[in-house]
């Protein structure tokens, strides 16, 4: 009888511990991978929310490239080779554009893309 009262105790903290760390992983931050190449960011269109954090892991896939978005105060190199990642918390709602802000050949104004943060 003792040793069965002791396993429901076990199991209840297990499934406890199971549920708290899913609580934990909700307010973890959202990792969103986007990879630049002439003249695109893919993908690029993203929608995230606020108050939550992202991440976002750039890779390039030719040459040096550009994160640029004005609206939500972020920016960042995007070296070849290397993932690139860039941390913010969006703190407002709306469609921010962003751009390509490292030139890298006859198309380069075309390299944009918005970032929607919604409530
Ligand atoms: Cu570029």
């Amino acid at each position: 009888m003792k040793s069965q009262k002791i396993r429901f105790i076990a199991v209840a903290c297990f499934i406890m511990m199971i549920v708290s760390v899913e609580a934990i992983a909700d307010d973890a931050e959202k990792v969103i991978q986007i990879t630049a190449k002439r003249f695109v960011y893919s993908p690029n269109d993203i929608t995230v929310k606020k108050g939550m954090p992202v991440v976002l892991e750039f890779t390039s896939l030719d040459r040096l490239h550009g994160f640029s978005c004005p609206g939500l105060g972020i920016r960042s190199d995007i070296p070849p080779q290397k993932v690139t990642r860039l941390r913010f918390v969006p703190q407002k709602t709306g469609t921010f554009p962003f751009h390509c802000d490292n030139f890298c050949g006859s198309g380069h104004e075309g390299m944009t893309g918005t970032i929607t943060v919604t409530e």
